[in-house]
């Protein structure tokens, strides 16, 4: 990869569409998206507010002070985005509910207009031989359940699985592919550690309660789908992973790494895949004095079988043990844990771009959790330029997709079984606290006139596809 989010247009640089022979058999291809990010429609037919509506209108709390409102409009153009998807000629259409708009407030009966929109979708994708492969929630928790206490209450993955059972109820006839969550890391860490995402707080415990309560969520959800499916049902969930490495052979690097694996990897993976905490976690978190709220059977639920392991990859991280000064506790007196730069070329969201960590992410979660495994998201954000008539030739993004499909390829080859890629996104969307100022999709949005123009990447992707299934 040579491209650069500044680098010029110069189709001469971009790789030509071609066959990858290692993803022609079994292999699934999609495009996705999820709710808040495309639909606007925020209080159509029923809809209340989710923790991203309140959290867009904090001061300060998303670029430019830009909201999900409109968004793409996809609720009211869904026609016109199911002949984009159909155009593209993928077998897989990822996509979310919004909480709020199936189960308005997150409790009581579903709203049958938010129903009839998911209907009108999956019909519509079904019609036009593409799966629906549906998430349950990315992000957009009703906002009256957040006000009960958020995902750090234990309540709130109770209300989940009653949506899920809703959703599932309403769809299930017709939909076979369910993922519970997309990335509960982001969900904790980001909206209820870090506060840059809803719903906005700053609280290393409440995160870690937030974070079993997302499994437990996800694992009573399983339990629910299972018992209520009556035909095939190909269940998952969705985590954003990454290759983590320590910088260099010094203890203090090694230790860096492992607790940015722990936190970061192993406290999903290991209760989900072998029913248990890992262990060096809990004595991490036992040393901050904070414990995971787990009751008797909360592991027994989470670590319910899964059908397929959804894995969103953007980009990998090397890990220091120390400042820049060489000191190994920071200011906040905790074992320093922090990220060195391989010097690589970046993407627009200041990402640095390392394929080769996908392939052996792939590798080692295979290895340690043995699971099938799906990527459910892939791809960049660069500083697109548009031409007169909507064309952009992004040949940075084509660079980019190029390069991880190969990783994908030789991650197939080495053993671990993936058998399913996603590119994120089909359309420029909402990219939450960065607001839409950063372009992901194979298909161009202008937001004045939502016209849709296919990118280069997007076209690419088709030939690509096409290629590869030799038919
Ligand atoms: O846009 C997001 C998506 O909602 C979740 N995964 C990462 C993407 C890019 O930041």
């Amino acid at each position: 990869m040579t491209a650069t989010a500044k680098s010029s247009p110069d189709l001469a640089a971009a790789p030509a569409p071609a066959a990858i022979p290692e993803l022609s058999a079994d292999f699934r291809w999609g495009v996705a998206t999820s709710a808040y990010q495309i639909e606007g429609a925020a209080d159509a037919d029923g809809r209340t507010p989710s923790i991203w509506d309140t959290f867009c209108r904090v001061p300060g709390a998303v670029v430019r002070g830009e909201n999900g409102d409109v968004a793409c409009d996809h609720y009211h153009r869904t026609a016109e985005d199911l002949a984009v998807i159909a155009g593209l000629g993928v077998d897989c259409y990822r996509f979310s509910l919004s909480w709020p708009r199936v189960q308005p407030g997150g409790r009581g009966p579903a709203n049958p207009r938010g129903i009839a929109f998911y209907d009108r979708l999956v019909d519509g994708l079904l019609e036009r031989g593409i799966t629906p492969w549906l998430t349950l929630y990315h992000w957009d928790l009703p906002q009256e359940l957040e006000d009960a206490g958020g995902w750090p209450a234990r309540d709130t993955a109770h209300r989940f699985a009653e949506y899920a059972e809703l959703a599932y109820r309403a769809l299930g006839d017709r939909v076979t592919h369910w993922t519970t969550l997309n990335e509960p890391w982001c969900s904790a860490m980001l909206g209820y550690a870090e506060g840059v995402h809803a719903p906005g707080r700053r609280d290393f415990g409440a995160a870690m309660s937030a974070v079993h309560h997302l499994l437990l969520g996800h694992g009573l959800a399983a339990g629910r789908l299972r018992d209520l499916a009556r035909g095939p049902l190909e269940l998952g969930i969705t985590l954003n992973l990454g290759r983590g490495t320590p910088a260099t052979d010094a203890p203090a690097d090694r230790e860096a790494a492992r607790r940015a694996d722990g936190l970061g990897t192993r406290l999903y993976l290991d209760p989900l895949v072998h029913g248990r905490y890992p262990e060096d976690v809990v004595a991490d978190l036992a040393a901050r004095d904070v414990t995971l709220p787990v009751r008797d059977g909360d592991l027994a639920a989470i670590s319910a079988p899964l059908d397929v392991l959804g894995v969103n990859y953007y980009s990998s991280h090397q890990f220091s043990g120390t400042t820049e000064d060489g000191a190994t506790t920071g200011e906040d007196g905790l074992p320093v844990v922090r990220a060195v730069p391989f010097g690589r070329p970046r993407t627009a969201m200041d990402w640095e771009i390392v394929p080769e960590g996908l392939t052996e992410l792939l590798l080692r979660l295979h290895r340690d959790y043995g699971l099938p495994m799906v990527i459910t998201e892939n791809g960049a954000a660069f500083d697109d330029v548009a031409e007169e008539d909507g064309a952009v030739r992004d040949v940075d993004r084509i660079g980019y997709l190029d390069q991880h499909l190969r990783a994908v390829a030789a991650a197939r080859a080495g053993g671990a079984r993936v058998d399913g890629y996603f590119a994120w996104s089909l359309l420029d969307n909402f990219e939450w606290a960065e607001g839409y100022g950063k372009r992901f999709g194979l298909v161009r949005v202008d937001y004045d006139t939502q016209r849709r123009t296919v990118k280069d990447s997007g076209h690419w992707y088709r030939e690509t596809v096409r290629l590869t299934r030799g038919r």
